[in-house]
């Protein structure tokens, strides 16, 4: 005898369909500029000022507005005059463009980039590598030669990744005590955003951001203000030119990038680079030592199916691979965060 809970619609399954949803709901409205728009006028609006604001129809704003409310990144007010609308603290801190932990670029990186490659996530599983062909018609071979297609590109991915640091940088950092490195190369360094914070949390530190060439041109032009003379930049390509010596190197989210192979051969340079005594820090998110989780990284690594050679990796795999490379006394520091840190030594 089945009860009539056995068949209201699984309410698991519910929420998985609806997920991909969800999250284009939250893109479009940061997209259009919605909570930028509440915030900039600071009191709470009709879906009818809304829409004539940001130009779109009204029919499709109203239900936009109440899709967000629904999801809880804005609140509703029904008056006499109708419906208005405001921003949840949540989404005037992460969702604008303006605030100073904003997570509007890699929403966007997200929605325009990421998205198309997820488009064809079931080719990526049957063929075991990512979809830049069939999403945008160029060669799957060169990871970074796909993502950084245009300098437009290139940008929204450096500034995605920078708003990630903005809230991250310092948990990572702060993971084990690295004053004694005062000489820092963060290799694969991009945007400069977790420099930034390094030079920031250790006052005596210098950082030198390692990257391609037009990557450095960018991150000075855009991100790194011209008077932080605690950073400096070195352009050149990781796996073709040589690294210079340093006491430690940060590889933050570089070796999720990479196969297996690809991740020895930059952890063998980094090792002979590495003055002794010096040091490694990989910053990644780790998953369980049996793969059961965290949710957020297990979807991670298959975002790294679509759009790398790489995959996430457990503590353990990552450790094995400091030591083949020579690397020793090697710890581990979940911060229960989004991102872990592992430190290893020459
Ligand atoms: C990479 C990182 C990313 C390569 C491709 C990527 C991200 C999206 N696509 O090294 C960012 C991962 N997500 C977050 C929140 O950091």
């Amino acid at each position: 005898m089945g009860s009539m809970e056995d068949f209201d619609y699984p309410r698991l399954i519910l929420k998985y369909n609806s997920g991909f949803l969800v999250s284009k709901v939250m893109f479009t409205a940061c997209e259009l500029g919605v909570f930028d728009l509440l915030l900039e006028t600071g009191e709470a609006l009709s879906s009818d000022t809304i829409a004539a604001r940001l130009g779109t129809s009204t029919t499709g704003m109203e239900r936009l507005l109440d899709a967000c409310v629904g999801l809880k990144l804005l609140t509703v007010e029904l008056t006499q005059e109708g419906a208005f609308y405001r921003n949840t603290e949540i989404s005037n801190i992460y969702l604008t463009k303006s605030s100073p932990k904003s997570q509007y670029h890699i929403i966007m990186y997200y929605s325009n980039s990421v998205y198309l490659c997820w488009h064809y996530l079931a080719d990526a599983v049957r063929e075991g590598r990512n979809q830049y062909e069939r999403a945008f018609g160029i060669s799957s071979n060169d990871p970074f030669g796909a993502m950084y297609r245009s300098e437009e590109e290139m940008l929204k991915f450096m500034a995605g990744q920078n708003s990630v640091w903005s809230i991250c940088g310092r948990d990572v950092l702060a993971a084990f005590d690295l004053s004694p490195f005062t000489q820092i190369y963060d290799l694969g360094g991009g945007g400069g955003a977790l420099a930034q914070e390094c030079v920031s949390l250790y006052p005596n530190s210098r950082v030198t951001i390692y990257d391609l060439l037009k990557v450095v041109q960018v991150a000075k032009s855009h991100f790194i203000p011209r008077e932080e003379c605690r950073i400096t930049f070195h352009s050149g390509d990781f796996f073709n030119d040589s690294i210079p010596e340093a006491e430690l190197y940060i590889l933050s989210k570089i070796l999720h990038d990479w196969d297996d192979d690809k991740c020895r051969q930059l952890l063998a340079k980094v090792y002979n680079a590495c003055k002794p005594g010096g040091g490694v820090l990989l910053v990644e998110s780790l998953l369980n030592e049996d793969k059961s989780g965290p949710l957020e990284t297990q979807l991670y690594s298959m975002n790294m199916l679509v759009q790398t050679e790489g995959k996430e990796q457990t503590s353990v795999e990552y450790s094995k691979l400091l030591e083949a490379a020579g690397f020793g006394e090697i710890q581990v520091k979940r911060t229960g965060k989004l991102y872990d840190a592992v430190l290893g030594r020459k």
